[in-house]
């Protein structure tokens, strides 16, 4: 079933009546939380952000957190749109209570 389909309109012969078949179960759009790298934010501060904010295993975290420090940008996960906002917004608080200039951000998939 394609995305656009994911609600179907049947239109009853000769009734004159459009009748929604299925109850709407329209996808949420989902998003990408990325984490950027900096040259000052400790790695131990990133991995401690990734357990307790992304809820990652540690040695998940370490491996996520030298993927930004090598290439300048990765993935923490896929959320939808509240999720994400409201987790970014924890990455960006703890930064900054931290003094640390991590930057956190989110993109549609
Ligand atoms: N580059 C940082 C350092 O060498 C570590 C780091 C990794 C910072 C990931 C931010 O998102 C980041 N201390």
């Amino acid at each position: 079933m394609s995305e656009e389909n994911q609600n179907d309109i049947d239109y009853e012969e000769g009734s004159g009546l459009a009748t929604k078949t299925r109850p709407s179960t329209r996808k949420p759009s989902l998003y990408r939380v990325l984490l950027l790298n900096d040259d000052y934010t400790p790695m131990e501060f990133v991995v401690e952000i990734l357990v307790r904010i992304f809820r990652k295993s540690p040695e998940d975290a370490a491996r996520i957190m030298l993927h930004v420090h090598q290439n300048g940008v990765g993935m923490c996960g896929v959320y939808t749109y509240e999720v994400a906002e409201t987790k970014v917004a924890q990455v960006l608080d703890a930064a900054r209570r931290a003094q640390h200039p991590l930057q956190c951000t989110m993109e549609k998939e």
